[in-house]
């Protein structure tokens, strides 16, 4: 049996809670003008799409890209489903594994990192809650973390996971404090002063010969720590994924270090010189240099990207934007290509570097990347605005194409699933001579086409690789694209995934939501793990998707890679202090 929330949407009510929640609230003030415009564009986009489909130009076996509108009403009710879907995760949480750092929703039952625990998932659902308006589990969180979170403890962490998750959970939380009507009180210190205490701790990550920061940090003895895996080496995605969070603590204390010891790291990468903008995965915290020449934009490799173009956004400092520009040159370059049966685009990964081969071998957690070239290409803005821009030009528009392709691509990981769920990697069939460097590959403009059979053809999922552990890329770029584009298309997909996660990761009783083992099985079996991501990240931007642009616009805040927010500061107290050699 499947929960209440999936009956909700046969008409059935809401997952009961404890648990009472206020208005929403919104950080810009309400745009009636704008909503409007947008029931103006929606009537004509359903009426062209109505044309299109009495003409009956769509085949039963295409992929459907019509998107009747649908009106707001409708579109709020789908936000507190989703919403409903948090309540429901959390509450099994707080009723099975309170406190406890993992939640293991199959055996009801939670388990620690540390001794003590250190809140992962209380932390890392704190911004979400405020978001979401839930007032009552939002200060039941909060007394634990002032009565409980401690970070005394004889405990080694990941610097990068300790960072974008408890660093940047704090730091959202007293963002939105200060800006959401409602959440909290503007005094209310208690996030600084955890966020303070947790990144003077972090600090020693950083102590190493060449300022790229090691693996790990001891807690306690605030000592950083090698890798004990990788030759000792420091994956590149994670050295350089700790940017926004230092430089917001540094912008709010009036304190440099923090500041000082993340731009160094920048400085130290950049010096390398890594041809086109693109960076091999590994890099020595002694020598400070690569390790490997293994490129790709999936695991190791996928924040390094991400943080460029979000430093700018944050920071506005023009050296993130001009890298950002030379590693998307670069990306086009040397790592998209179509697939052999589609010609869907995808990103390849480059196994040897610049001028080896390549594999067609595409993790989930590059989908990421289309919602970010959208943002990178507009600023933020509607795409509608920025192309009336002076600045708007022909790399902007082949970047918006790109990631409106890569977008379909990163969608069809769901498509082509018999739970409608993405698999953690897909491998795609392309013909062998795109599989050539750069030099040696042929030219390729075809269009893709819409046919799931094709499709079908072209998404190779591994055994290995059939997990699903609840990750947001997709669902966050399809919610920039919305904001972006305003295309409904964006907002259909995502409504599809979040059914499906509905349908086929729900935990019986409605108690929570599991990660999945084979998205190819039905019913799929599952994990037995709720990952404090899919509270902190997925459900986010699947609530932010459905919500009226009016919260948290893009062109005021600025995501961090696990979903908290920022202010986007712009010229702040500091600067970059530092500057490209080439
Ligand atoms: C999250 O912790 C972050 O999004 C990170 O950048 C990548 N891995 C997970 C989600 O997939």
């Amino acid at each position: 049996m499947t929960n209440s929330v999936r009956s909700r949407k046969n008409g059935a009510s809401r997952v009961g809670t404890k648990h009472t929640t206020s208005s929403v609230g919104s950080i810009a003030p309400d745009a009636p003008s704008t909503r409007r415009n947008l029931s103006f564009v929606g009537a004509i986009l359903f009426g062209a799409s109505l044309v299109f489909w009495l003409a009956g130009s769509i085949k039963p076996s295409e992929v459907k890209w019509w998107s009747p509108s649908t009106p707001d009403e409708e579109w709020q009710d789908r936000r507190e489903q989703v919403k409903d879907a948090f309540i429901s995760s959390w509450d099994a949480y707080t009723k099975y594994a309170w406190g406890h750092d993992r939640f293991h929703p199959i055996s009801k039952r939670g388990s620690q990192m540390s001794p003590k625990g250190l809140g992962w998932i209380i932390v890392d659902s704190l911004d979400t809650m405020m978001i979401m308006n839930l007032t009552s589990q939002l200060s039941e969180a909060r007394v634990w973390l002032q009565r409980k979170l401690d970070y005394e403890q004889d405990q080694d962490v990941n610097t990068f996971e300790t960072t974008i998750r408890m660093l940047g959970g704090l730091l959202s939380a007293h963002y939105l404090s200060q800006v959401l009507p409602g959440v909290s009180s503007r005094r209310d210190q208690v996030y600084l002063n955890k966020a303070v205490d947790l990144a003077d701790r972090l600090l020693g990550a950083y102590d190493s010969p060449s300022g790229i920061p090691y693996a790990s940090i001891h807690l306690a003895t605030r000592r950083g720590i090698v890798s004990h895996a990788d030759g000792g080496a420091s994956s590149t995605a994670e050295a350089t994924t700790l940017q926004l969070e230092m430089k917001y603590l540094s912008n709010i204390t009036g304190n440099g270090i923090y500041w000082r010891k993340a731009e160094k790291v920048m400085e130290v990468i950049d010096g390398i010189g890594a041809p086109e903008g693109l960076v091999p995965i590994f890099i020595s915290p002694h020598s400070g240099r690569f390790t490997s020449r293994e490129i790709r934009l999936g695991s190791r490799g996928d924040s390094y990207y991400e943080y460029l173009i979000k430093q700018y956004l944050q920071t506005s400092e023009p050296i993130y934007l001009e890298m950002w520009e030379e590693a998307v040159e670069g990306i086009q370059k040397h790592l998209i290509i179509p697939t052999q049966h589609a010609k869907l685009r995808i990103v390849a990964e480059l196994p040897n570097g610049i001028g080896g081969a390549l594999s067609t071998k595409m993790d989930h957690l590059v989908c990421f990347l289309p919602g970010s070239i959208a943002l990178g290409a507009t600023n933020g803005l509607p795409e509608a605005e920025a192309r009336r821009l002076p600045s708007w030009n022909v790399e902007k528009d082949q970047q918006m194409k790109l990631a409106r392709e890569l977008t379909k691509t990163c969608w069809g990981m769901y498509k082509v699933t018999q739970t409608g769920i993405a698999p953690e990697i897909v491998w795609f069939s392309a013909d062998e001579r795109m599989l050539r460097s750069t030099s040696d590959r042929p030219s390729s403009s075809a269009r893709s086409s819409d046919s799931e059979a094709s499709w079908r053809k072209d998404y190779n999922i591994k055994p290995l690789d059939t997990h699903n552990l609840q990750r947001p890329e997709t669902v966050e770029t399809l919610f920039l694209m919305w904001r972006i584009t305003k295309d409904p298309i964006y907002r259909k997909w995502g409504w599809e995934i979040f059914q499906a996660f509905l349908e086929y990761s729900t935990v019986e009783f409605g108690e929570g939501f599991s990660s999945l083992n084979d998205v190819n099985t039905i019913p799929p079996p599952r994990r037995d793990d709720m990952e404090s991501f899919w509270l902190a990240e997925t459900l986010k931007y699947l609530y932010l998707l459905f919500s009226p642009d009016e919260l948290l616009p893009l062109t005021q805040v600025v995501f961090n890679t696990e979903a908290h927010v920022f202010p986007r500061m712009g010229k702040g107290k500091f600067k970059t202090g530092w500057e490209r050699t080439r």
